[in-house]
C-alpha cells in the first residue's frame, strides 16, 4: 500500500462500463484482474481513475464517485473513437508491436486524433491530480500521456505500464512518429513492461532516438532519472483457485465433462478473437493429429471459446470467417455422431463458468503468435488446485518466462503443435503432477497485487 501520495489510474477504459436503458442509464462495473488488484488501493488512498466510458454518445459525464473509487470520464466522439481507437492504436501500433503479424497502417491523419485524444487524457488526469500523488499510466492507447502530464503537472509521480510487448528496433523504425512516441513515455518516472526484452527494448530506441543516455534499467533525461524495467502482470491467484473450487464450479464442470464424454480427453482454449492469438494454427495442428489416427473425435475433443473483440477493426472480420470455415472443415471430416471434433463458442461466458471450464479441460492450448504476457495460461493454471492438467504454451507469450514447466511450442511449427497435444493427451499423471506443481507455485508467489505493489513501489522510490 502506498505510503505517501493517492494512486490515479489513467487507462483507456474506466473501470465501469455506461448502459443506457428506458430509464436513463446506469454505471456496471466490469470486471479484470487490472480493476481487482487496483481499486482497492484506490479507495483505501483517496483515488480515481481517469478513462473513456465507453460510449461515444454526445452526452458528457461529470465525475462521479463509484464504490469508493472517483471517476473521471473522458469523452471521445465518434470520429476520434475511428482515428485514435480503431486505427491508430489497433491499426498501427498493436500489429506493428506484436512482430507485424498483420501489415500495419501508417496515416497521417490518424496520428492527429491519436495526439489529441492523449493530450484530452492528460489534462483529465492534471484536473484530479494533486501534489505528491502517484499516477500510473496503462498501454499503448496512451503513450504520449506521461510527456504531456508532466508539462501540466511536473509535481506528481508518473509511471507507465506497457501491457503489449515493446518491438525491436528493426520493427519500432517503421513507425513514422517513432521519436514523439519515445519522448511521450520518457516523461514518466517509471517505464514498465512485461519481460526484460521490452525494458531493453525500449533504452536502446530512446537512446538511438532521443537525448536519452543510460543503461537498460536506468535513463539519464532531460534532468532526470527515469527508471526501466520489466514488471510481469498476473492475476488475482486466489480468486481463481477458490472460484474453480466452489460447488457450483465443481458441478458445472463435471456438467461439462458429462456433455462432452467423461471418456474424451479435453483441450481447452480461451482467447479473445484476435489474429494474434494463433487460433488458426492451433486448429490446423489439431486437424493434423485426426489425421494422422493419433486421436479421434472420439477420444478427444478441442473446445475453442473465443470472446468477440474489435469487431469495428477490419482485419478481424476477415480472421473470424477462417476461423469459422476451418472450424467446419475439421468438423466436416472427423465428428462423429453425437461427438463434434471441435467445440467453438463465440461469447462471453461469466468469469466463474470460465474457472469451470478450466478445471474441466486435460489440457489448455495457449499458443499466441506473440503475446505481451497472457493472463489465460496463469489462470489455468491457479484453477488445478489438484495439480492435473497439462499446460501447453507458446514461447512468444511473456508468460512463457516464467512458466517454464508447461509445454512450450513455437505456434508456426504446426507439426511441433500436434506433436506437443499428442504428448500432452498421453503424458502420466505423475509428469503432469510434477510440471503442475511447479506451475502453480509460479503463479502463487506472484500474483496481481504483488505486481501492482512492485510497481508502485519503484515508483515511489
Ligand atoms: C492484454 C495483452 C496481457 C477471456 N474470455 C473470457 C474472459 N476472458 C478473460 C481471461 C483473461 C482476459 O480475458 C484475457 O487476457 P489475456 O492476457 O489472455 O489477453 P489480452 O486481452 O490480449 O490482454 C496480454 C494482458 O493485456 C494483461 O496485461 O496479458 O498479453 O494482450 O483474464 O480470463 N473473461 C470473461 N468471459 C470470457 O468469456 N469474463
Amino acid at each position: 500500500m502506498p505510503s505517501r501520495g493517492r494512486l490515479i489510474n489513467v487507462a483507456n477504459r474506466l473501470p465501469v462500463n455506461r448502459v443506457e436503458t428506458a430509464q436513463g442509464g446506469r454505471w456496471v462495473e466490469s470486471p479484470g484482474g487490472l480493476v481487482t488488484a487496483l481499486a482497492p488501493i484506490i479507495r483505501k488512498t483517496g483515488g480515481a481513475w481517469v478513462g473513456w466510458t465507453g460510449t461515444t454518445a454526445d452526452k458528457r459525464f461529470n465525475p462521479f464517485v463509484h464504490e469508493g473509487i472517483g471517476i473521471r470520464p473522458v469523452a471521445i466522439s465518434e470520429s476520434e473513437l475511428d482515428g485514435y481507437y480503431n486505427r491508430f492504436s489497433n491499426r498501427t501500433l498493436w500489429p506493428l508491436y506484436h512482430d507485424a503479424i498483420r501489415a500495419p497502417e501508417f496515416e497521417r491523419k490518424t496520428w492527429r486524433p491519436y495526439v489529441e485524444v492523449n493530450q484530452r487524457f492528460a489534462k483529465a488526469a492534471a484536473s484530479v491530480a494533486q501534489k505528491g500523488d502517484l499516477v500510473w499510466v496503462h498501454d499503448y492507447h496512451l503513450q504520449l500521456v506521461p510527456a504531456m502530464l508532466r508539462r501540466l503537472r511536473p509535481d506528481v509521480r508518473i509511471g507507465f505500464f506497457l501491457h503489449i510487448p515493446f518491438p525491436p528496433e528493426e520493427l519500432f523504425q517503421w513507425l513514422p512518429w517513432r521519436r514523439q512516441i519515445l519522448e511521450g513515455l520518457l516523461g514518466a518516472d517509471v517505464v514498465g513492461f512485461q519481460t526484460y526484452a521490452g525494458a531493453q527494448n525500449f533504452s536502446r530506441l530512446a537512446r538511438d532516438y532521443t537525448t536519452a543516455d543510460g543503461t537498460d534499467t536506468q535513463l539519464a533525461y532531460e534532468g532526470r532519472i527515469i527508471t526501466v524495467g520489466s514488471f510481469p502482470i498476473s492475476i488475482d491467484t486466489r480468486w481463481f483457485e477458490a472460484a474453480a473450487s466452489s460447488e457450483r464450479a465443481e458441478k458445472l464442470s463435471r456438467d461439462i465433462r458429462q456433455r462432452l464424454g467423461n471418456d474424451r480427453k479435453i483441450l481447452l482454449c480461451v482467447d479473445r478473437l484476435d489474429y494474434t492469438k494463433g487460433i488458426d494454427a492451433r486448429l490446423k495442428a489439431y486437424e493434423l493429429l485426426l489425421q494422422c489416427g493419433k486421436t479421434s473425435a472420439d477420444r478427444s475433443v478441442l473446445v475453442q471459446i473465443a470472446v468477440p473483440s474489435r469487431e469495428r477493426v477490419f482485419e478481424y472480420g476477415d480472421m473470424r470467417k477462417d476461423i469459422e470455415q476451418l472450424v467446419g472443415r475439421i468438423n466436416g471430416e472427423y465428428s462423429e455422431p453425437g461427438r463434434v471434433a471441435v467445440h467453438y463458442f463465440r461469447r462471453n461466458f461469466p468469469r466463474e463458468d470460465l474457472a469451470a471450464y478450466y478445471r474441466a479441460a486435460d489440457v489448455m492450448v495457449v499458443t499466441p503468435l506473440r503475446d505481451g504476457m497472457n493472463l489465460v495460461a496463469k489462470e489455468y493454471v491457479a484453477t488445478r488446485t489438484d495439480n492435473t492438467g497439462v499446460l501447453i504454451l507458446s514461447e512468444f507469450a511473456g508468460a512463457a518466462r516464467e512458466l517454464r514447466r508447461s509445454l512450450l511450442v513455437n505456434p508456426r511449427d504446426i507439426e511441433g503443435m500436434a506433436e506437443a497435444m499428442h504428448e500432452a493427451i498421453r503424458m502420466p499423471a505423475q509428469e503432469a503432477r510434477h510440471r503442475m506443481a511447479m506451475l502453480r507455485m509460479q503463479v502463487r508467489r506472484h500474483d496481481v497485487y504483488e505486481w501492482a505493489d512492485t510497481f508502485l513501489e519503484a515508483m515511489r522510490r
